[in-house]
């Protein structure tokens, strides 16, 4: 059976990778994915200064094992330890694994400044620019905004000057699957889509203690995990069938299992992230959802993840 994927030009041994900002902040934490089942490995999303991000507690798992609530507020070393990260990079790792590094600037200026970094660089390490993180006060989503995200768009597509991808929050009205769709379909170099970052702005209650179970925000952060699943699919399948050819969706959103995985590639998904089980139980998960997967194709006489992409069938 072959896992293998290619995206942005490049070649992952297999389709699964960690969703950007689960153990990734650090090197002994990206050290840990590099020598995992991983197919591939995401930084967490950088800006131009270093961030220690909101008050702890910050994360939370939800009772029942259905996901999880964050409201990190994008703790991160700064984009430089990024990019000196993916400078000493082995791209011939004996696990064939490429690299990809996660931007999200607090303003297009520190977007700028980093893509133009990572250009004078010129590293094989593929970019992921986040519109989406919805939990730094005062900061709304660029993912929501259609005008400030073609207006990014304009003046990031030629400076990183290559093929590249944007982390999108998830979408819940048709209308803008259309007019984020129509938008990324206007850039030739944006390649991808990931779909979906956190539903932001969730609020969970422990009722015990009747509190909130994170500290910054009054207890609002964003929501991951199986709960997310389906807007999950649906936002992958959307783009799916809105992408002009060459344009690729990464699925993240709910993964727990093989099964989950299956499902996202049966909506369009080219490569699979996962977040909140690899939190909770660490980068063994690679080595167990690849085995799943595997049975499950073998099971369904799948060879290979190419002969159900995208084939979901509707009623
Ligand atoms: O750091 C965060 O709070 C965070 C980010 Br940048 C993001 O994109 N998504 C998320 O759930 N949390």
């Amino acid at each position: 059976v072959d896992l293998s994927t290619t995206i942005a030009g490049v070649k992952l041994p297999n389709l699964l990778l960690n969703a950007s900002g689960v153990n990734c902040r650090f090197e002994n934490e990206l050290q840990q994915l590099v020598e995992s089942k991983s197919g591939s490995l995401i930084t967490k999303s950088a800006t131009l200064n270093s961030r220690e991000g909101n008050p702890e507690p910050r994360y939370a798992p939800l009772a029942g094992s259905i996901g999880s609530i964050n409201s990190m507020g994008l703790p991160n070393q700064g984009y430089e330890y990024y990019l000196n990260y993916a400078k000493n990079f082995d791209y011939n790792n004996t696990a064939g694994k490429p690299l990809f590094i996660s931007l999200a600037g607090l303003s297009l200026a520190e977007n700028k400044t980093m893509c133009e970094a990572f250009r004078d660089a010129n590293l094989p390490c593929v970019l992921e620019v986040n519109f989406s993180c919805p939990n730094v006060p005062g900061k709304p989503q660029v993912g929501y905004d259609m005008e400030a995200m073609e207006q990014a768009l304009q003046v990031l597509d030629p400076i990183i000057g290559r093929p590249f991808g944007i982390k999108l929050p998830p979408y819940f009205d048709i209308a803008h699957f259309d007019q984020a769709a129509a938008i990324f379909n206007k850039f030739d170099n944006v390649v991808f889509v990931t779909c979906i970052n956190s539903v932001g702005n969730g609020l969970a209650i422990d009722l015990d203690s009747e509190t909130a179970l994170i500290k910054p925000k009054d207890g609002f952060g964003g929501l991951g995990g199986l709960l997310v699943l389906p807007t999950a699919l649906a936002n992958v399948n959307a783009f799916y069938r809105r992408l002009k050819p060459g344009k690729q969706v990464i699925g993240c959103g709910g993964v727990t299992s093989g099964k989950e995985v299956f499902l996202h590639i049966l909506a369009g998904a080219s490569a699979v992230e996962i977040g909140t089980q690899l939190m909770e139980e660490g980068t063994g998960v690679f080595e167990r959802v690849q085995k799943e997967l595997v049975e499950l194709m073998t099971a369904k006489g799948y060879k290979s993840v190419e002969e159900f992409r995208g084939k979901v069938k509707t009623l």
